[in-house]
């Protein structure tokens, strides 16, 4: 009997059909609608394994899931599944990092050069017919050579994050993060300190840290408030690090300079939300890791992680 296997994400063919040789799967590329969500459960109450990302895992759906061995998330990030539950039933949980960092670190980049030189803005201008004359010190964005780049959570994405800023733009790399580094500290020049610290020195500030309790809502007005009349901020980890209400107000007042963003506390963002309406944001749509090359790399590794738990041996990366 070949194991069932659930698949929620969009997989490149050839790995579908080599999946599809080995287990019975069931594909969904997302769950789009009431019915999806019914076949989903209906499928989750015979699979051995999960291979996916973005599906809520409660502890309901992991009691209806009496066969489970083995979720496979296409992610770094496991804030979405219920690690107690999980460890009490047996069931392994494996992520995707390193293959996904340069590509996130990128986006990371994307955002801080676009709000830096205010590059939505002046692209609307452009697509809006409204560029009539050179432009004048209004229009101006800022420079990022040689300012200080803090960074928040310094883990892999955070390093890469910071050895962009360190070697392609001379900037001075602040961080803060809940153990020490001294290596990240002498291989970057940087320097580690508190929030605090963080928010009243830095230019740019990127936020990476992984949603847990102890990250969840801890950057809020009381951090803003505290920056420097230029700094941008911006976030590429999870939206509920960031008190999104007190964001918004801080940006809406002037007392947060610029933001960039690539995730939300609820995703998609609700066309309703004031973000949409704000020009000293730059919103970008959770691309974190879409590139063609890496969300293939992540789906190979989720693949290797789950025939390997399948098949009674360890994973190569246990979240
Ligand atoms: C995945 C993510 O990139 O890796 C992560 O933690 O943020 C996710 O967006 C995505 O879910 C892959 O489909």
């Amino acid at each position: 009997m070949k194991p069932n296997v659930v698949i929620v994400h969009e997989l490149y063919p050839e790995l579908l059909k080599t999946l599809e040789q080995q287990y019975n799967v069931v594909h969904f590329t997302r769950l789009n609608s009431d019915a999806d969500r019914a076949d989903f459960n209906a499928a989750m109450a015979e699979a051995d394994a999960f291979l996916g990302s973005n599906v809520k895992f409660d502890e309901a759906l992991i009691e209806r899931s009496p066969r489970l061995k083995v979720i496979a998330s296409v992610s770094v990030g496991v804030d979405a599944y219920p690690r107690e539950a999980l460890k009490a039933r047996g069931i392994v949980l494996t992520n995707t990092p390193e293959v996904l960092t340069d590509a996130t670190a990128d986006t990371g980049f994307v955002l801080l050069m676009m709000a830096a030189r205010r590059a939505g803005e002046m692209e609307r201008k452009v697509r809006s017919g409204n560029w009539s004359t050179s432009l004048m010190s209004q229009d101006f964005g800022v420079d990022v050579t040689g300012k200080t780049l803090g960074i928040v959570g310094m883990g892999r994405i955070g390093q890469a994050v910071a050895k962009r800023g360190h070697f392609g733009f001379d900037m001075p790399v602040i961080f803060q993060n809940r153990s020490s580094k001294p290596e990240v500290e002498a291989a970057l020049d940087a320097r580690q300190v508190d929030l605090d610290t963080l928010f009243e020195t830095a230019d740019f500030i990127v936020v990476t840290a992984a949603l847990s309790d102890e990250t969840r809502g801890m950057i809020g007005r009381a951090q803003l408030e505290r920056t420097r009349e230029k700094t941008i901020l911006i976030n590429i980890s999870r939206g509920p690090v960031v008190r999104e209400q007190e964001l918004i107000e801080c940006l809406q007042e002037g007392v947060l300079y610029y933001a960039g963003l690539d995730v939300y506390e609820r995703e998609p963002l609700d066309p309703s939300s004031p973000l949409i309406g704000l020009d000293n944001v730059v919103l970008l749509p959770h691309i974190g890791s879409s590139t063609v090359e890496t969300r293939g790399a992540m789906c190979d590794l989720a693949a290797d992680n789950l025939n390997r738990v399948l098949a009674g041996t360890s994973p190569l990366t246990p979240a």
